[in-house]
């Protein structure tokens, strides 16, 4: 769990890097409607979560600075009968008040005409220029004199690169879930089954574990769906001697995991598969090796490139030199993504890649980021070895920055054939 003192933390953090003269607005997530009364369900903006800890729609917090003092000020639901019957509890302003180290609580109602007085003899507004466009014309009704508008989303997401230590305590109870249903449906006998069964199956073991989000839609995506990178569907039939890529991970406490196993549906990879899936795990487990703070993402993503290219000459699916293929990007079509991605409140964590000046940034103690190299061959490639089509592997694990390495946070979870193999009932 993490303290409101940790909370309290963050946002003098926050207020130290803010301009003066400046009033930040953060405003909470809102209901999003399905259709007629029914809503998607809710889910808090994670900048506004990363600031105060606080669940509820409807909220908005205001930091207001002079030169280096700051005050920080949240607005919340006003407790409502009637509104609470139908829709859940509120906290409101007197329990707020007691739980929230914050200068001030009032209720959302006051908003406009407080947040007008703020802005009295100020230079700057920052606020996330990522808001939906109604919560952006409020902010602009009233700061109409302000003469620089700021986003404040990459001063928040390059705080949201180093983990806590109650936040990576969070990440890796997750981790434990997605262990568990990873696991367990591996065990599981495949053949005849659906994807959406394996699905509801992940689902289960993370709803049944207290991680009642999933961090993402789960991709369930068994033979040739697998090529297909955002496939969603999970509603086709498995078949026998297929290959199964699973990329779920349980959300815990607004913390994410990010897992991705390939696993034969009747527990047994055929040659080829497993030729392909060593040089994938191969290429994973050297990356991972070479995580240390001060190196560069993309200095990872080079090697596993270099790697995975090697690899695919080795077995007739590229032929050529290394340094011309990539030169040329014929790799693209089998290895078209990046090594991998920051990750905490969300999956791909809206932390920046590189600082304002474009310089990259390099790792760091207490960065989480996923280390993922697959290879993806679509069936219809025929310039590929025939044994070969239709196979999309893809293996992903969740690394910690270390002060002199890494931790494999996800290390329990198994991967080599073998032991897959052995796992399935
Ligand atoms: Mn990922």
């Amino acid at each position: 769990m993490i303290s409101e003192k940790e909370y309290r933390r963050r946002r003098d953090k926050l207020a130290l890097v803010l301009p003066k003269q400046s009033v930040t607005v953060l405003f909470s997530g809102t209901h999003k409607t399905r259709s007629n009364d029914t809503d998607y369900p809710f889910r808090q903006d994670s900048n506004f979560y990363y600031m105060s800890g606080f669940k509820e729609d409807n909220a908005i917090l205001v930091f207001i600075k002079q030169k280096k003092k700051y005050q920080a000020i949240l607005f919340v639901n006003k407790k409502d009968k009637t509104a609470e019957m139908w829709n859940g509890k509120r906290l409101g302003v007197k329990k707020a008040t007691k739980r929230f180290l914050v200068d001030h609580v009032y209720t959302k109602d006051e908003f406009e005409k407080r947040f007008k007085e703020y802005l009295v003899e100020k230079s700057i507004l920052c606020f996330d220029f990522g808001l939906d466009y109604s919560k952006v014309k409020i902010l602009k009704r009233y700061s109409k004199n302000i003469a620089t508008h700021k986003d404040i989303s990459p001063t928040i997401g390059t705080m949201r690169l180093i983990k806590s230590n109650a936040e990576i305590a969070l990440i890796k109870k997750a981790i434990t879930i997605t262990k568990k249903a990873h696991h367990k449906v591996m065990k599981l006998n495949k053949v005849s089954k659906n994807e959406y069964q394996l699905l509801a199956n992940l689902e289960y073991t993370f709803k049944s574990n207290g991680a009642y989000n999933d961090a993402y839609t789960s991709i369930v995506a068994s033979g040739n769906n697998a090529n297909t990178l955002h496939y969603i569907d999970n509603n086709k039939p498995l078949y026998k001697g297929d290959l199964i890529l699973i990329d779920a991970g349980a959300e815990y406490e607004y913390y994410a995991s990010d897992i991705t196993r390939t696993i034969p549906v009747n527990g047994k990879f055929t040659v080829a598969q497993g030729e392909l899936y060593e040089l994938v795990l191969s290429v994973e487990k050297k990356i991972i090796k070479m995580i240390k703070p001060n190196i560069l993402r993309s200095t990872l993503h080079k090697k596993s490139e270099e790697l995975l290219v090697e690899g695919m000459i080795r077995l007739g699916i590229l032929s050529g030199n290394v340094k011309n293929i990539i030169k040329k990007k014929k790799h693209k079509l089998y290895y078209p993504h990046g090594i991998g991605h920051w990750m905490g409140l969300d999956v791909h964590d809206t932390s920046p890649y590189k600082y304002a000046q474009g310089k990259e940034i390099p790792l760091q103690e207490g960065m989480v980021l996923t280390i993922e190299p697959a290879i993806y061959i679509d069936e219809n490639d025929t310039s590929v070895p025939k044994k070969y089509r239709g196979l999309g592997i893809r293996i992903e694990d969740d690394i910690l920055v270390t002060k002199d390495g890494y931790e494999n946070m996800s290390k329990g979870i198994i991967k080599e054939i073998y032991d897959i193999e052995n796992m399935h009932s």
